[in-house]
């Protein structure tokens, strides 16, 4: 079935209006019609990431605890034109207040429930829109390039997740609404793009790390993309993942976990988030070395091979190989380089 995107639609508009313009007078102006498609309100990533300022506090959700300096109006895309915040790449249930309004989105703020509604479309969107920019899903497999669905629901806990049977991601509200900060919806997204590429990716302590610190990566390097793309300001440590949740249960400078922490393999507890933190770090000295664009293509066409129970070995090796296939030998030593510095045991 074909799509009708709104891009199609625009384009359509377009040539309608120049025929008739072309053919109904000869003193038309020529002015273009100006589209504005759905706009929203959200944070640019996080309020702490774009202000820099570490003192700012959950409030029990209030509106004033956050400036309104830390909002950007953005456009919606890749909407299906229901009418609710549903499209191409993702459909959004929200079981805690009303549907979010298309109308009404631009006057959202953190304490309204809608906020965050339109918080997981719009960087849900984002994130598939920066694979889709890397190739995933024309050069490149698809790489959960889907409607994925998202719901928002009363979670006690401060706990996001990503359900395995359902394929859906669900974001929590503990402490600061988990939606309101866009790397706790990137890193949830970068769980969906792993199943979606190896369906039940995960299953040994080492396969679940490498989930978690491609998760932090992801966050990042979509925060990095969106920050550039529309001009949004930088005011904390790049490596730093979670600035604003993470505000209600760490230490100033606010951060859920590093992607940049000196972590080896020797360093393992066994916990998966902690233990992600030695895999991610080679992520980011991937990054580092070739630059985001080639980094990230390998990164993530790399995972296509990689076991559900993989270990940190062969997902290095397998890393390696592609980066070797892909873009020949320097990048390969590159990344091979990035994986022995944490010491990884037979990385070859
Ligand atoms: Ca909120
Ligand atoms: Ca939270
Ligand atoms: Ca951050
Ligand atoms: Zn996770």
């Amino acid at each position: 079935m074909a799509h009708r995107t709104p891009r199609g639609l625009l384009a359509g508009a377009i040539a309608t209006v120049a025929v008739l313009t072309t053919g109904a007078s000869a003193s038309a102006t020529g002015t273009a019609p100006v589209a504005v498609g759905p706009q929203a309100r959200v944070f640019m990533v996080n309020p702490v990431q774009s202000s820099g300022d570490q003192t700012l506090t959950d409030a029990k959700d209030s509106a004033d605890a956050i400036p309104a300096t830390a909002y950007a109006t953005v456009a919606l895309r890749n909407l299906d034109g229901s009418g609710g915040l549903s499209g191409r790449w993702v459909s959004v249930r929200s079981d805690t207040g009303a549907s979010a309004r298309l109308a009404d989105a631009t006057s959202y703020n953190r304490h309204d429930d809608q906020f965050e509604q339109v918080m997981a479309y719009f960087w849900v969107n984002e994130a598939q829109e920066y694979l889709q920019g890397l190739g995933f899903g024309s050069e490149l497999p698809g790489a959960n390039d889907r409607v994925q669905p998202v719901r928002i629901n009363q979670w006690g806990a401060d706990n996001s997740f990503f359900t395995d049977k359902k394929a859906e991601i669900r974001f929590g509200k503990g402490g600061v609404d988990d939606a309101e900060d866009a790397e706790v919806v990137v890193h949830e997204y970068g769980h969906a793009v792993h199943n979606a590429q190896v369906p039940g990716f995960g299953t040994s302590p080492e396969a679940g790390s490498i989930g978690e610190a491609f998760g932090d990566y992801l966050a990042v390097a979509v925060g990095q993309h969106a920050a550039a793309r529309y001009g949004w300001p930088v005011k904390t440590d790049v490596a730093c993942v979670a600035d604003w949740d993470s505000v209600t249960y760490s230490d100033a400078p606010h951060c859920l976990r590093r992607i940049d922490s000196d972590k080896t393999y020797a360093d393992r507890v066994g916990e998966v988030h902690a233990d992600g933190e030695i895999w991610s770090r080679a992520l980011f000295d991937i990054r580092t070395a070739l630059g985001p664009r080639v980094a990230d293509r390998i990164i993530v066409n790399a995972q296509f091979g990689f076991a559900p129970d993989t270990s940190f070995a062969a997902a290095a090796n397998t890393t390696v190989a592609t980066a070797q296939k892909m873009y020949g030998k320097s990048a390969a030593d590159a990344v091979r380089a990035a994986f022995q510095a944490r010491q990884i045991p037979g990385v070859s």
